[in-house]
């Protein structure tokens, strides 16, 4: 078995007893670290810097070298599988990302078909590689993929939305064709997902973005059913060794469904209570989050006394990752952000009685 520097954090996810409560970001490398902007820069775009492998390893080990991160997570993006699927994917400032050809009928579904991870996602694999080798089991790294419901918003709609009003009227009228849909990104995901485990991700993250615009009864007929075939996938590909970690933004109130998919953590947006959600489930599963990200404006004073407040809410230690409840935003000062890992360690040490 593979050994670590710092396994704190797959310890965290197996239910084993840690020194301290560990803590990654969700975004970690990303607009907010000056470093990150330059080295963009420097590869010409966004999705030049995911096509690189080894501009992509750098921007992963930036948050590395500034913060006392548990873990490291694989730059890249959800949206380079709908992209690999031919549905040609732009980013532009400002506007966010765009698909060329979003998927709208029977014929655009029909045409779709799961891509081979090691061909046209070949330079994922290749910087998980990279990663992999440069990091040389220091921290875990995460791997990830976006949830078929949430990768289905985007390519339904073609981009961003408000009020996802074409793939919720697609669910609505044509249920079947939705269906259609899903289970080919599912195939995708899991394809795409299996790949990074082979290549060299210790964890899984799976992101539903966007599963709490859902209803209950279509979330759990649209977006869960989906996610628990990758989770039954992942763990059979890596023989249960490698956990999974399901995030529904919004999803705080679906967290006993959530939990029986078998998953091994489930991210939490910050707007519920850890220690709520820890009476509700019990200690079967490991709970992420969940610190709003906004409140990283406040003073680094102010700051301590959040993460006092989200390590007090989850109570006694056990089976809890740090985070935040959402990505962190690219104004936030990267001092504020070492507070906030800081704070964390110094703050859940379980040193001797
Ligand atoms: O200008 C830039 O540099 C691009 C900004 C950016 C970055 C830094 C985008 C475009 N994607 C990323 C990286 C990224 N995206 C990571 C990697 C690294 C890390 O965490 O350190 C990850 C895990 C994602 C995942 C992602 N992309 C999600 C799920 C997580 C979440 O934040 O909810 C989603 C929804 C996306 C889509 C996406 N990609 C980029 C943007 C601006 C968006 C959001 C668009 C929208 O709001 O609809």
């Amino acid at each position: 078995m593979k050994t670590f520097g710092n396994d704190t954090f797959l310890r965290a996810l197996r239910g084993e007893p840690t020194d301290y409560t560990p803590v990654w970001i969700m975004r970690q490398a990303g607009r907010y670290l000056p470093e990150y902007r330059a080295t963009r820069a420097e590869a010409g775009s966004f999705l030049d810097l995911c096509r690189n492998p080894e501009l992509a390893c750098e921007v992963t080990l930036q948050p590395l070298r500034r913060f006392d991160l548990d873990a490291a997570i694989l730059f890249s993006d959800i949206l380079t599988v709908p992209d690999a699927m031919g549905l040609g994917l732009s980013l532009n400032e400002g506007i966010g990302p765009r698909f060329e050809r979003p998927v709208r009928d029977a014929a655009a579904v029909a045409a779709l078909a799961a891509p081979d991870p090691e061909d046209e996602l070949g330079y994922v694999m290749d910087a998980v590689r990279t990663i992999a080798g440069a990091l040389d089991g220091r921290v875990p790294l995460i791997g990830f993929a976006g949830s078929p419901w949430t990768l289905a918003t985007y390519m339904v709609e073609g981009g961003s939305s408000r009020d996802f009003k074409r793939i919720k009227a697609m669910i609505y009228e044509s249920p079947a064709l939705a269906h259609r849909m899903l289970d080919t990104v599912a195939d995708a995901v899991t394809a795409y997902l299996e790949a990074q485990v082979a290549a060299g991700v210790d964890a899984v993250m799976v992101f539903d973005t966007w599963g709490g615009s859902l209803g209950w009864r279509a979330y759990r007929e649209f977006s869960l059913p989906y996610m628990a075939r990758i989770v039954e996938a992942v763990k059979a590909a890596a023989d249960g060794t490698v956990p999974v970690t399901l995030f529904t933004k919004g999803g705080g109130q679906w967290v006993e469904a959530i939990a029986a998919t078998g998953c091994d953590g489930i991210g939490l947006d910050w707007t519920g209570s850890l220690g709520e959600t820890r009476r509700r489930l019990g200690e079967g599963v490991t709970l992420q989050g969940n610190m709003d990200p906004m409140s990283l404006y406040a003073p680094p004073e102010a700051i301590r006394t959040e993460v006092a407040a989200v390590l007090d809410d989850f109570g006694a230690p056990g089976r809890h990752v740090f985070n935040l409840g959402h990505g962190i935003l690219p104004d936030i000062d990267p001092d504020h952000v070492a507070v906030m890992v800081d704070a964390v360690h110094e703050l859940s040490a379980r040193g001797a009685p």
